[in-house]
């Protein structure tokens, strides 16, 4: 039997290559040795306050994205969140389990609680709980995401172990699964964070940006006043950032990437980096998201299909979970 992985993304804007290198490339990576679901969280998106007819389209746009970036629909179960009620419904039912204080000590609650001060509601508090069903609802055993979610996957453990010790074996642990090289891109205008979707366009590459605009944003990337390219995330965060993108982008290591720039100046580095993501993954990715883009049927059927199948995988667990409680059934 193959074990089982869960993971996704929100249709919050174009994903970035943050998103890619620290998630959706490993999940392709992941797709022949494990069963896995890979979900367009909309549910999530709407935390924040989005614009309707733009979440729509970024929804059937991530579909079409994930497919461009190698998951194979057949292989894997790409499906649209709000499809299948079962998310919502254990979202219910786990935070009876969850403690209000674990989750006001979530930094991504924090941050985007300072980001969003006139919208603190309580569906971004509970944000973590709703993840923690999206995972705990399909047995799910590893969980492939970027560095910033390891507290989120720390929680949804917690919360699965909990509620084990109290009713038996119902939950899977789930363990999580970080990349070596792409974990947290940092964002090119202050390297000092995460690159994000919603930090502004002149910190993240799109992975639908053309290649003029890879190439800009990369020459504009915030670096230092020294003129050494060595890899030193404390005091050189700029140029470590660069050499993680490129690290990822060319998959060879760290030390690698620096040897191959030593002696180099910084304009250089710059160039080098945006090409290599330009050729190895921008451009890629783009010409297959064009061509399945022009059929919007085909997305639609696969979301469907595949929201059925997710609904088949998660029933029984949600049904598992309600009997433990004393829910009849
Ligand atoms: N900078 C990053 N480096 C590596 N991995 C990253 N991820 C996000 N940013 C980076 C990983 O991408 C997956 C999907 O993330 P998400 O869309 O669910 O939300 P997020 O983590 O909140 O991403 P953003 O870009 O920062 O979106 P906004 O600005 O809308 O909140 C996750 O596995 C995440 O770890």
């Amino acid at each position: 039997m193959k074990k089982t992985i869960f993971s996704g993304m929100q249709p919050t804007g174009v994903a970035h290559i943050g998103n890619y290198f620290g998630a959706i490339k490993n999940w392709v990576s992941l797709q022949d040795e494990y069963n896995c679901l890979y979900s367009i969280v909309d549910l999530h998106a709407i935390t924040i306050r989005q614009n309707p007819e733009e979440l729509y389209q970024n929804t059937l746009n991530a579909l079409a994205l994930y497919m461009a970036c190698g998951l194979d629909p057949d292989k894997n179960t790409i499906y649209i969140q709000s499809h299948y009620h079962g998310h919502a419904e254990l979202c219910w039912l786990l935070s009876c389990f969850t403690y209000m204080g674990e989750l006001g000590r979530m930094t991504q609650y924090k941050d985007k609680s300072a980001k969003n001060a006139d919208n603190i509601n309580l569906g971004l508090f509970a944000y973590p709980t709703l993840q923690t069903a999206d995972i705990l609802l399909f047995g799910t055993h590893l969980v492939p995401v970027g560095d910033d979610q390891k507290q989120h996957l720390e929680l949804a453990r917690d919360i699965a172990i909990r509620f084990n010790n109290i009713y038996g074996d119902v939950f899977t642990v789930p363990e999580v699964f970080t990349p070596k090289t792409g974990a947290r891109i940092k964002s090119l205008s202050d390297p000092t964070k995460k690159m994000s979707k919603s930090d502004g366009e002149a910190n993240y590459v799109g992975i639908l940006d053309p290649a003029d605009v890879v190439m800009k944003k990369f020459k504009r990337a915030v670096t230092d006043s020294d003129t050494e390219i060595r890899y030193d995330p404390e005091n050189k965060a700029g140029i470590s950032g660069l050499l993680e993108i490129y690290a990822a982008a060319c998959n060879v290591d760290i030390a690698a990437a620096q040897r191959e720039f030593e002696g180099k100046q910084y304009g250089h580095l710059k160039t080098t980096v945006a090409q290599a993501v330009i050729d190895n993954v921008t451009t890629p990715i783009q010409t297959k998201y064009n061509h399945l883009i022009k059929n919007p049927d085909h997305l639609a059927n696969i979301a469907k299909s595949s929201a059925e199948k997710a609904a088949s995988i998660g029933n029984p667990v949600l049904e598992k979970t309600k009997k433990a409680v004393g829910l009849v059934l």
